[in-house]
């Protein structure tokens, strides 16, 4: 296998799946669903090329990829990743920014969330239970590559709704400053999204 480390790209390879994810196809991601349905539904959020050199399911394999989250917002929230928990909950998995300015947004089965501010050459471990989602907090595109176990699969579903959802206002509008000067990991519950947002726009 061939990448360009420089834009973490992946040489097209018949082991190597890409996929292309829409505006359209995350509407059930982002709060304004009014905002949402006034913006171009082709508009492209990020692109995934996952290497999948054995059957998904495998038990012992790992895959890797890379992730391009484009910059933009839907009305006060930043572009992001769907996000998921693994459906075999204790498997983990590492994300290393390549390029770009994010937030990694991390939750727990009892709804905490927490961020981790995600820069050029920043590595992180996500734990075992733990559901993961990237937005691109930057004006360019944000890369990073990924390496999962090949029998994690992915928890969609979970994730979703305003009651289950990650505290997604925790992503919105924060300056990379903000991210900077958070403490990391910061540990807050899903409960207190107004104190996320104010504690961002005061720093
Ligand atoms: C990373 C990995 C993949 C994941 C992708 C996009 O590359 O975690 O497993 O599919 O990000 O994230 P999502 O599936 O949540 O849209
Ligand atoms: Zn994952």
């Amino acid at each position: 296998m061939q990448m360009d480390w420089a834009k973490g790209l992946l040489r097209p390879d018949a082991e190597v799946r890409e996929s292309v994810k829409t505006l359209g196809q995350l509407s059930g991601i982002f709060a304004n669903t009014k905002a949402l349905r006034e913006m171009d539904p082709t508009t492209v959020v990020y692109r995934v090329q996952a290497w999948c050199p054995i059957p998904e399911g495998t038990e012992g394999g790992l895959f890797w990829g890379t992730t391009v989250v484009e910059p933009g917002l839907v009305d006060s929230e930043y572009f992001m990743t769907h996000g998921h928990f693994h459906l075999k909950r204790d498997r983990t998995e590492y994300y290393g920014t390549i390029e770009g300015e994010g937030a990694l947004v991390l939750m727990d089965e009892t709804r905490a969330t927490w961020m981790e501010p995600m820069g050029a050459g920043t590595v992180h471990f996500i734990r075992p239970r733990v559901a993961h989602r990237v937005a691109n907090i930057g004006k360019s595109p944000l890369r990073f590559v990924a390496c999962w176990p090949s029998d994690a699969g992915h928890d969609y579903e979970s994730i979703l709704g305003s009651v289950r959802g990650f505290s997604m206002s925790g992503v919105a509008r924060c300056s990379s400053k903000a991210m900077r000067d958070f403490p990391n990991p910061t540990r807050f519950s899903c409960l207190s999204k107004n104190l996320i947002q104010a504690s961002m726009s005061a720093s």
